[in-house]
């Protein structure tokens, strides 16, 4: 299931409709102004498959999409139709390359579009390999499962998990809403871990509880160390040394760091992750040999003090990736 080798498909997403802040949409312009690409070509020795777009997939977006009420629901649903037509055409582009065999990054956007390139890769895995699942590690300081009836935000940012496990179906009150995810975009939940977590919703930890999701706390990180942790995330998921391994797909939401290495992004929440362990956790990702699909998302250009906050939170967003690419490989 190893992707070939050096191929990279990127897929730039400039949206936002998973959230209320603007800024978001920008984020792939500038980690690719930064260099984040001519890096991965030049020092990584990448093959970039790049149409050279940020698709802001305007085209998906219905001409009326007002807020969905749901029965049983705290709040309505916001963007609920453009977020599903997006997520749906990402994760074409998604499949895509990951057909074809390449390793696949999506530049995000809001944490929405995860619904997104998880399906693609899901998909695209699942044919070449005769049926494998992928694992997910998703990096975070939120676990984005809320349903539409636990959330209490209604921004779909917050349920990508919930709707790519299948724990939340297409409302009843409009089916198309995620009507497209197919079984064999779907992942399995004991298939998925968090690392980072210290903003979770009372209602998605009962979610988390009822499905013995595997997840590791910033309470975890100070405990183990992060050394530790990572052996035991990737040990859950089969891929630790002497291991068969799976198909990994990375979801790294750039708030999972402490936000003094991020400060420029929607949700910042104090007492998170250093950059260095960020890094660790994407080399050691890196080191299993299984990564086939990552996503780097929540960074908000617009966001943070200064312009000294925004290009550290860029410069910690291109680190990230690079890490997870192989940066640190001796
Ligand atoms: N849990 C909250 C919600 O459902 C916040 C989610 N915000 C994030 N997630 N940034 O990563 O809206
Ligand atoms: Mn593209
Ligand atoms: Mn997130
Ligand atoms: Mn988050």
């Amino acid at each position: 299931f190893l992707p070939s080798e050096n191929q990279l498909g990127v897929v730039a997403v400039g949206f936002s409709g998973g959230q209320p802040k603007p800024g978001v949409e920008a984020a792939p312009l500038a980690l690719i102004k930064s260099g984040l690409l001519d890096s991965l070509r030049n020092d990584l020795e990448f093959v970039v498959h790049h149409d050279n777009q940020v698709h802001d997939f305007t085209e998906y977006f219905p001409t009326s999409d007002p807020p969905l009420i749901i029965s049983n629901a705290r709040v309505p649903m916001l963007n609920s139709l453009t977020v599903s037509n997006v997520t749906c055409a990402i994760s074409a582009q998604v499949y895509e390359h990951a057909s074809k065999g390449r390793l696949v990054l999506t530049l995000g956007g809001d944490h929405s579009i995860a619904v997104g390139s998880i399906a693609g890769t899901a998909k695209a895995i699942r044919e070449r390999h005769d049926g494998r699942e992928i694992a997910v590690v998703w990096v975070d300081a939120h676990t984005d499962i809320n349903t539409p009836e636990t959330s209490g935000s209604g921004n779909i940012h917050g349920m990508p998990v919930a709707f790519i496990s299948g724990l939340a179906k297409p409302p009843r009150e409009s089916p198309s809403v995620f009507g497209w995810i197919k079984k064999h975009h779907m992942i399995n939940i004991s298939k998925l871990v968090y690392i980072g977590l210290r903003d979770v919703d009372p209602g998605e930890k009962i979610i988390l509880r009822e499905n013995g999701i595997r997840a590791f706390s910033m309470h975890d990180v100070d405990k183990y160390g992060i050394g530790k942790v990572m052996d035991m995330a990737l040990d859950y998921l089969n891929c630790g040394p002497g291991q068969e391994g799976m198909p990994i797909h990375l979801s790294f939401d750039v708030d999972a760091l402490d936000p003094v290495f991020a400060p420029s992004t929607g949700t910042p929440v104090r007492g998170g992750l250093t950059l260095r362990e960020g890094d660790f956790i994407c080399e050691s990702i890196h080191e299993t040999g299984c990564l086939v699909a990552m996503d780097l998302v929540e960074v908000n250009p617009l966001l943070g003090e200064n312009d000294l906050a925004r290009k550290e939170t860029i410069r910690s967003g291109c680190s990230l990736v690079r890490c997870a690419l192989g940066e640190s490989l001796l």
